[in-house]
Parts: C-alpha cells; sequence; structure tokens
C-alpha cells in the first residue's frame, strides 16, 4: 500500500523554536523575547535567545535535510527580522537570512512552505494593544506585502497563521503562553476577529502580489472529537463535539475559527452565546476573512473523547500511551479529524504537523533510539492512509518537528524532533525516526506498514 504519487511529505518547524540570534542583524524584539525574561513563564527560566541557532547553521540543517530526504520543509518567518518594531522601516538583513534560507532550500531540492506568522509577535505592536488593536490585520498585512514582494517568486506554499487557537486561548484567554494575559470574553472575541481580518487580508496580498501561483491555506489547531465506536450514533455525537460553541472556551473552537473562513459567518452558537460579547464586525469583514483559500492545513496530535466512560477528559484512561508531553497517544485522531474537517469545510487537508515528544538522549552507541516515534508514526499514518481511502483528500504530511527545539512554556526539556539536538554544542544527532522518515518519504509512505 503506498500513497498518492503527489503527496507531500515534509517536516516542520517555527521561528522562535530554533532561531536564536535573538537580536542579530536589526532583529527586533517578539513578545516571547520579552516576557521570556520575566521569571516563571517558562519552565527553568529557559528562551529563544540561542535555541538551536539555526539562523547561523541554516546551510547545515538545510543540508541535514536534503540527507534525511525531505521534499517539503515547513518553517515560519520572524515578523521583527523584517520589521524590527512590527511596522516602518524594513530589515533588509533579515529579508536576506530568509532569501538565503529558501535559496539553500530550492538548491537542495526542498520545496519551502512559509508560515507567516507562528506566534512570535512584535513586542512593540503588542505594546500598542496588539490584536485589539483595530489597526493590527494592516499591520499583519503590511508584513505580509514585504514578505510575499520578496519571497513569491521561489515560494508556492504560504500559511497565514499557525495555530490562533493557542497564541488567543493560551496568549489571552488563560495566560499560559505569551503575552501570559486572561482577558474577559469580549476582548477575546475581538482579538480573534482581527486575527481573522488579518487572515483574510495576507490571503488578499498573496492572491494580488504573488509573482508565482501560490497555495495558500493556514495551520490551525483542531480539538477533535473521536466516537466512542463506529455507530452512525457514536459517530455524529463525535463530529458534533468536534465542531461545538461553547462559552468558556471559544478561542479554542474550529468551528470559532474555521466557520467565519469556510462558510462565511461565525457559528449560530456564538452570536446566541456571546451576545453582547462577539466582535463588532464591520461590512465587508466577512468577505474580506473568507476570502478563498487552497487548503486546510491542521496540526492533530491526538483526540479528546466525545463521551469518555472512563471520566478521564480527553482519549486518556488509566495506564494509556502517553508521550512525553503526556499527551495520550490516539492514532484514530489523523482519521477522524481529517474526515470531519473535509466533510464540513470541504477543502484538501495539509497535515501540518504531527509528531510526539519522547525522553530522548545519544546513547552509548553515539545513536538516538527512539522505537516510541517509529511506532507512533506508523499507527498514526496507517490511520491517515484509512482516512484518503475512505475519499479524505489529503494533501500531505509534514512531521513536527525536523529537530528538538524550544517548546514554548516547556522550554527544551520537550524533545519533537527527527534530529536531537546537543543545546551545549549544537550538535545534531538525526535519530533512528529521522532514518525511519528517510524510508517512508522514498517508499511514498509503504514503510509505514511494516511491522519490523
Ligand atoms: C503547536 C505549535 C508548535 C508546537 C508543537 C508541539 O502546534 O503547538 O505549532 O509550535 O511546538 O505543536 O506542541
Amino acid at each position: 500500500m503506498q500513497f498518492p504519487k503527489q503527496f507531500l511529505w515534509g517536516t516542520a518547524s517555527a521561528s522562535y523554536q530554533i532561531e536564536g540570534a535573538y537580536l542579530e542583524d536589526g532583529k527586533g524584539l517578539n513578545i516571547w523575547d520579552a516576557y521570556c525574561q520575566e521569571s516563571g513563564h517558562v519552565a527553568h527560566g529557559e528562551n529563544g535567545n540561542v535555541a538551536c541557532d539555526h539562523y547561523h547553521l541554516f546551510r547545515e540543517d538545510v543540508k541535514m535535510m536534503q540527507k534525511m530526504g525531505i521534499r517539503y520543509y515547513r518553517f515560519s518567518i520572524s515578523w521583527n527580522r523584517i520589521l524590527p518594531n512590527g511596522i516602518g522601516e524594513v530589515n533588509q538583513k533579515g529579508l536576506q537570512f530568509y532569501s538565503d534560507l529558501v535559496d539553500a532550500l530550492l538548491e537542495a531540492d526542498i520545496t519551502p512552505m512559509i508560515t507567516l506568522f507562528h506566534w512570535d509577535y512584535p513586542y512593540a505592536l503588542h505594546q500598542r494593544g496588539g490584536w485589539l488593536n483595530p489597526e493590527s490585520s494592516d499591520w499583519f498585512a503590511n508584513y505580509a506585502k514585504i514578505v510575499v514582494d520578496a519571497l513569491s517568486d521561489r515560494v508556492t506554499y504560504w500559511m497565514t497563521i499557525n495555530e490562533p487557537q493557542v497564541f488567543i486561548g493560551c496568549g489571552y484567554a488563560i495566560g499560559k503562553f505569551a503575552p501570559f494575559q486572561t482577558l474577559p470574553p469580549k476582548d477575546l472575541a475581538q482579538m480573534s476577529h482581527n486575527v481573522l481580518l488579518a487572515h483574510g487580508k495576507a490571503v488578499k496580498v498573496i492572491r494580488e502580489s504573488a509573482k508565482r501561483p501560490p497555495q495558500v491555506g493556514f495551520a490551525f489547531s483542531t480539538p477533535c472529537c473521536t466516537p466512542t465506536d463506529d455507530s452512525p450514533l457514536a459517530v455524529e455525537i463525535a463530529r458534533q463535539k468536534s465542531f461545538a460553541f461553547t462559552r468558556e472556551r471559544f478561542a479554542f473552537e474550529t468551528s470559532w475559527w474555521a466557520d467565519p473562513i469556510f462558510l462565511g459567518d461565525y457559528p449560530e452558537e456564538a452570536y446566541d452565546i456571546l451576545k453582547s460579547d462577539m466582535p463588532q464586525i464591520q461590512a465587508g469583514d466577512m468577505e474580506l476573512i473568507s476570502q478563498p483559500v487552497d487548503f486546510y492545513g491542521v496540526n492533530i496530535y491526538y483526540s479528546m473523547a466525545a463521551e469518555n466512560p472512563n471520566g478521564y477528559t480527553e482519549n486518556d484512561y488509566i495506564g494509556c500511551p502517553r508521550t512525553q508531553m503526556g499527551w495520550p497517544v490516539t492514532p484514530e485522531a489523523l482519521y477522524w479529524g481529517p474526515k470531519f474537517l473535509y466533510e464540513r469545510y470541504g477543502k484538501p487537508i495539509l497535515i501540518s504537523e504531527n509528531g510526539m515528544a519522547s525522553h530522548d538522549w545519544v546513547q552509548l552507541d553515539g545513536k538516538v533510539h527512539d522505537p516510541a516515534r517509529i511506532d507512533y508514526m506508523k499507527r498514526y499514518l496507517r490511520e491517515l492512509h484509512r482516512a484518503m481511502e475512505d475519499g479524505t483528500n489529503v494533501m500531505g504530511y509534514l512531521y513536527w518537528s525536523i529537530m528538538d527545539n524550544f517548546e514554548w512554556a516547556d522550554g527544551y526539556d520537550k524533545r519533537f524532533g527527527l534530529v536531537y539536538v546537543d543545546y551545549q554544542t549544537q550538535e545534531r544527532t538525526i535519530k533512528d525516526s529521522g532514518y525511519f522518515y528517510q524510508n517512508v518519504i522514498e517508499t511514498n509512505g509503504k514503510a509505514i506498514f511494516s511491522n519490523t
């Protein structure tokens, strides 16, 4: 068994998590730079000041990806490298870095996929109200235009925004991520609307300015619910819960973010539940937000339980298999999540992130043996293949992440990479899973069906 010939096999990363060089060559401060300096936010007081030093090591890292047979590489642009203050003067050295990175990828026969925003929001704009400021979507569109003008002669794949559910939900609703705030529903709703406007305006910029025909999407997280069994009732319950809207968790809900983009309006329950807390929607806003996109990028790591007879909150149970993040191992998430999203929104699905963190280290033989990650990938990719066999249109799979990196509030303990990073020496060691993924790509997925 194999995947379709044109299936996209790749990996993903994000600027703040791997680049380091946080004050180099004119880069401005983002909110993670700023708030990591405050104690108590990040494990061990760690930050992205150096990270994997990818800013200086990118050529070696691209050669490593080429050796691993990676075909597509999703990375994000640091807004502050391009515009140190978020708007205003452009930093040519910042643009040059990404131009050099794109050239290195193309020379290595790796297709670049750019995420415009992956949480490293300009601190100067944060100080002007950030996503609450009515100008915030114009700030983002201005930034997008500069990047598209500089790179779209060589870049086809664009993702506007990574996981608004997390950077709004964790950053401004529950205060777990930078800027570690807990705002009331009215503010969260207005910020969400401004983020969606930013997405729509960026899509418009890409469509109007790209120098080659673009493929445009985003990368959302998706609390997907899976059924307790395959009965039509259980499936319908899971489908409904996957798109539910709740006042307590609306900033994390899929329907809150995706319905405006694909269905042209917020879910009806949002108006019923949020009432006067709903955002101010100006004439033309929803048309801007629902600019057509080419794919639905989704980051899926595990699923929630539509109903959990064990009384657990997610798809977990006593002694269940868990990754280093504590997340349950639920391969069926890559069957039901893509299936439910494709049914509701009708766009090809790109798995823009999937992977696991594990307790990796370089062993006495100088290698990093990570059989659990190989098993995880086999199980999840088999479920993804089953979804495709059942008619779900999946265009590709990007493993998160190419290398161990800064895992936000968890710091560097959590290792998701196919490549091990020694943060004291910056030495990279391709893990067994990295060589396994090379074989998956070479065999166009056939290797996942082997039980050896
Ligand atoms: C996310 C982010 C990544 C994370 C990864 C592991 O999906 O949360 O896109 O930056 O590092 O998912 O949590």
